[in-house]
């Protein structure tokens, strides 16, 4: 198995790395590709030091089996394709291919079938995404869903390593008393929360929750599901937080939905207690809790869910469709 991660360097791609020594993914070799001013830099995979190279036109891809991307969807568009032509399969996280119809999005507790269906790129949806269709699948396969109204709590960490600082460095300042730099975030996100993730579109939502909309839909193969987001940055370093109410088509009691709940792959129902970002974090699970009765939607219910976005939301999801990817 010669397996290529691009976007190496970054907090996904250190974070394949973990996943792939954690879940002792069978690797015989490994390739790091990342931007130029990355190159040279050394990673330890299974106690190994590996040297990262830069990825551009003149690197040859034969020979590679399988790529896990996390590089933005730029270099996604560009390579994806040519690390397919010469033979690998992409599992690719960024937003580039998530829409194309000959390009499988997959959730693996919730639709793997559609990995056979590959061309070469498969795409990992968005990190608030995941965790909701995680949590709703086993409800909607009990009773169907017709409608989710979502607002979200999104960590730093999604936005990348240099937001992460961001709000370090914005937390220091203000202890210290002084002034604040905003840099990457469109807002001072210390002490605050910003409801815009990603740029907006016509309509008045932004792209994420757009992508929340549509990625449901095709992940579900539903086109008639209705999904309105508001998605929020907070000042959390991981893990996004889901306050989720849906409109059910048949009726179920919250102590039914638990029980399915219980039993579902993949999801921690949170029982006496509720899940919070700081105890989720480091998790690959999606962890369910306040669930109850929506006092809106008849039949309906209303509940939380918590994920950590780099695990869970990107990394973890993509080396599971590897591993289904080495099964097949
Ligand atoms: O679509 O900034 O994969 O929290 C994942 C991170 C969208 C933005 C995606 C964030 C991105 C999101």
């Amino acid at each position: 198995m010669k397996l290529a991660v691009v976007g190496a360097t970054g907090e996904v791609g250190r974070t394949f790395l973990k996943v792939l020594e954690e879940r002792n993914f069978p690797v015989d070799e490994l390739y790091l590709f990342a931007s130029e001013k990355s190159e040279g830099t050394e990673l330890s995979f299974k106690g190994e030091k590996i040297r990262v190279r830069a990825i551009n036109k003149e690197v040859s891809f034969k020979g590679i089996d399988i790529a896990l991307f996390s590089a933005g969807s730029g270099i996604s568009r560009e390579f994806a394709p040519k690390f397919a032509k010469d033979g690998a399969v992409v599992v690719d996280n960024s937003s580039a291919w998530r829409l194309d119809p000959d390009v499988p999005l997959v959730v693996p507790e919730v639709n793997p079938e559609d990995i056979e269906k590959h061309k070469g790129i498969i795409a990992n949806p968005n990190c608030s995404t995941i965790q909701m269709v995680v949590a709703l699948k086993p409800i909607y396969d009990a009773v169907g869903i017709e409608a989710i109204v979502v607002a979200t709590y999104q960590s730093v960490s999604g936005a990348g390593a240099k937001a992460i600082k961001e709000l370090e460095e914005q937390t220091k300042a203000w202890c210290e008393g002084r002034e604040m730099e905003i840099k990457n975030l469109p807002r001072r996100i210390a002490f605050n929360v910003i409801p815009q993730i990603d740029v907006f579109t016509e309509n008045g939502y932004t792209k994420e929750e757009m992508k929340m909309l549509n990625e449901t839909r095709k992940i579900m193969h539903d086109p008639e599901i209705k999904v309105s987001a508001t998605t929020v940055r907070v000042p959390v370093f991981y893990g996004h937080s889901e306050a989720i109410s849906v409109k059910l088509k048949n009726p179920l009691e919250p102590e039914e939905a638990k029980s399915i709940l219980r039993k579902a792959r993949g999801v921690v129902l949170v029982e006496d207690d509720y899940p919070v970002p700081i105890d989720v974090a480091g998790r690959d699970e999606v962890f369910v809790g306040r669930i109850r009765k929506d006092l809106v939607f008849e039949p309906g219910l209303s509940m939380w869910v918590v994920a950590d976005n780099i695990r869970k939301g990107a990394a973890t999801n993509a080396v599971q469709i590897a591993e289904l990817l080495i099964k097949c």
